[in-house]
């Protein structure tokens, strides 16, 4: 499917902390566990309040690459979407694939709920080390990919927390803008 220059307008970047965004879904860079850790999880869990564990406890864990949804209780979000990335073990465990997924599979759940608005962080860039050229191309690629063919959510957001990341990010939507 051909991506459209409709589709580029529908992402957006952002500098900061995610917590902080007035959207309908914010995307948790979780473990399989979903009860809570460091990182971006330590902060979205920080924010939310104690009711956002207790809803996580009864989920059982997630895979990596799938996604589950909680509310968002004292966020300014209503929803956030639990995703566990892959550890990068140098490209040989189907870190690839397994991040591709995290995408996709928490856009459906963005499209299934309606969703006008949600935002991603770069998953699995921090503490499980995937390089943050590769991972910015995939969530680019998966998103872009996903709207093409999607009508919700409406607007995807890349919440960058550093320089470093929001630079990469802005390369690869400008060769996507330019193709
Ligand atoms: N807002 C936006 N981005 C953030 C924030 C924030 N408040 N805090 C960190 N980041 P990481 P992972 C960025 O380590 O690699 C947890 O312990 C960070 O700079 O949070 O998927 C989980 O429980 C980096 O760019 O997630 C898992 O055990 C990105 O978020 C493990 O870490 C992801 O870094 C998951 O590791």
């Amino acid at each position: 499917m051909p991506v459209t220059g409709n589709v580029i307008n529908r992402m957006e970047l952002f500098k900061g902390d995610i917590t902080k965004l007035h959207v309908d879904a914010i995307v948790n860079a979780a473990n399989n566990t979903l009860l809570g850790g460091g990182g971006v999880d330590g902060a979205i869990h920080r924010a939310a309040g104690p009711g956002l564990l207790q809803e996580c406890r009864e989920l059982n864990g997630c895979a990596t690459g799938e996604a589950k949804y909680t509310r968002a209780y004292n966020l300014p979000a209503e929803y956030v979407i639990h995703t566990v990335g892959p550890v990068w073990h140098g490209g040989i465990k189907n870190e690839t694939h397994l991040l591709t997924l995290c995408y996709t599979n928490s856009l459906e759940i963005a499209h299934q709920l309606k969703l006008n608005s949600i935002t991603f962080p770069a998953i699995s860039t921090g503490a499980y080390r995937f390089p943050v050229y590769k991972a910015a191309a995939i969530a680019v690629n998966s998103t872009a990919r996903f709207l093409s063919a999607h009508a919700f959510p409406q607007r995807v957001i890349f919440a960058c927390f550093d320089d470093e990341t929001i630079t990469l990010y802005q390369d690869i939507m400008m060769l996507f803008g330019n193709t």
